[in-house]
């Protein structure tokens, strides 16, 4: 009877420490898709290899649900295993909250459709901040249970009744200020402060600049690279901005290095099924006559910029320029990139708010988000947007861009 007692108790342990292994494995996978994904470094990088990456991070996310529910289903026994155990009771406790956050967070950000911007604003928020406070948690944890990090008295070897004895006959130095073990612990949470603090600072600092309203636009439009004469004057509309200004801040993408612009570089062409194909100058293109919207700008990840105000030339305005062919259904946006490419359909073009926007706020578009002339599309998401816009062409049929090639609906209404 004791014997299979323990048996069980034995299978039990080992489950226990086979749902540690693989929930183990999962935040490792996770942690790094993760972060490779949020770096901007790697956005450059990797270009589309991004779509499988995040495809994934969505995977093993979902996956992650197995050990999860696995430990629920055994949770009353090691619950009361760790009776008198409240840090380990606790420690449960975090992890679990950690993984339920990151999953729910997670499910809502992939839903993004579904569940809208707002939502997703909040998801993305929230899987940040856990990300931030529990990767060094958890990082933490599984260094410091390492084995041979453990206090001798702990470790679930038996010390052999000889070396007791011995301990008994020659009692121990005095104790020293701190042991080798607290010495390590403390060395990895300095070093986890270190590597992981300026991230983590700067997340913070970008969050708040988001409820204030934006510190780190000032930044871009700071090291604009774009030398563009004479600059655009913004009209009364513009400045102070309609909108009050924008709430919330861009996250910086681009599938190339940011291309820069001046006099000598930079044109405006629309050719295609057009009656008139015309090219603008900057020269011409900035004595057009503009017009001001104010409107949302949100990215499928999760992100969105709230109360743009944008000063352009509404597309259809340049159309009715251009004169367009009966035959023609869609028009290309083209980024000066040489790479990034999207297209909507001229229907959707008719609306006075599909925009070839020139200052957002007032001021120049700086070249990070897109200046000296990006496409403003405010009721689709933001892949529509394309950025260094220097060439539409009017197309029979559908194109079909970018991101779009790579898994984004050509359809994209907020
Ligand atoms: N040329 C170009 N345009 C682009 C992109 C890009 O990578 N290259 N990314 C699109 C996506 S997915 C988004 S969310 C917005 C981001 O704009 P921002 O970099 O100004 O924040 O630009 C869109 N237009
Ligand atoms: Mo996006």
């Amino acid at each position: 009877m004791n014997g299979l007692l323990r048996r069980l108790r034995q299978g039990y342990g080992k489950k226990l420490a086979a749902i540690h292994f693989w929930n183990g494995w999962i935040v490792v996978l996770l942690s790094l898709s993760g972060l490779i994904l949020l770096g901007g470094y790697w956005r450059g990088v990797l270009g589309e290899g991004r779509v499988w990456l995040k495809w994934f991070h969505v995977i093993v996310g979902i996956a992650s649900v197995l050990p999860i529910a696995y430990y629920l289903a055994l949770a009353g026994k090691h619950w009361k295993q760790l009776r008198g155990k409240p840090w380990q009771r606790f420690n449960v406790y975090v992890v679990l909250g950690f993984l339920f956050g990151w999953l729910l967070s997670g499910v809502l950000l992939w839903q993004f459709k579904l569940v809208g911007p707002r939502v997703s604003n909040a998801a993305l928020v929230a899987h940040d901040a856990l990300t931030w406070i529990g990767l060094p948690y958890i990082i933490y944890h599984s260094l410091t249970r390492v084995k041979w990090l453990k206090d001798p008295a702990r470790r679930t070897v038996k010390v052999k009744p000889a070396e007791k004895e011995a301990e008994a006959l020659h009692p121990a130095a005095p104790q020293p200020l701190y042991t080798r073990k607290e010495f390590i612990r403390g060395a990895i949470g300095v070093g986890l402060a270190v590597t992981v603090g300026p991230s983590f600072l700067k997340w913070i600092g970008d969050s708040l600049g988001q409820a204030g309203g934006g510190g780190s636009l000032e930044r871009l439009i700071e090291k604009d690279a774009n030398r563009l004469l004479p600059p655009p004057q913004p009209l009364p509309a513009s400045s102070p901005p309609a909108g009050g200004g924008a709430r919330g801040n861009f996250r910086v993408y681009t599938v190339t290095p940011i291309p820069s612009f001046d006099n000598s570089n930079w044109s405006l062409r629309i050719d295609g099924l057009v009656d008139k194909p015309m090219e603008w100058t900057w020269e011409t293109f900035v004595k057009l006559k503009r017009s001001v919207q104010v409107s949302d700008f949100h990215c499928v990840t999760g992100w969105s910029v709230y109360d743009n105000t944008w000063e352009g030339i509404p597309v259809k305005t340049m159309l009715e320029m251009t004169g367009v062919k009966k035959q023609a259904t869609s028009a290309i946006f083209y980024s000066g990139d040489g790479v990034y490419t999207s297209g909507i359909t001229l229907e959707q073009l008719a609306k006075d708010d599909a925009m070839i926007a020139v200052l957002h706020d007032g001021k120049p578009i700086p070249s990070d988000l897109g200046g000296p002339v990006r496409l403003i599309m405010p009721k689709m998401y933001a892949y529509k947007s394309v950025k260094w816009l220097n060439r539409i062409e009017l197309i029979e049929g559908e194109h079909i861009g970018y991101w779009e090639q790579r898994g984004y609906a050509n359809e994209a209404w907020v």
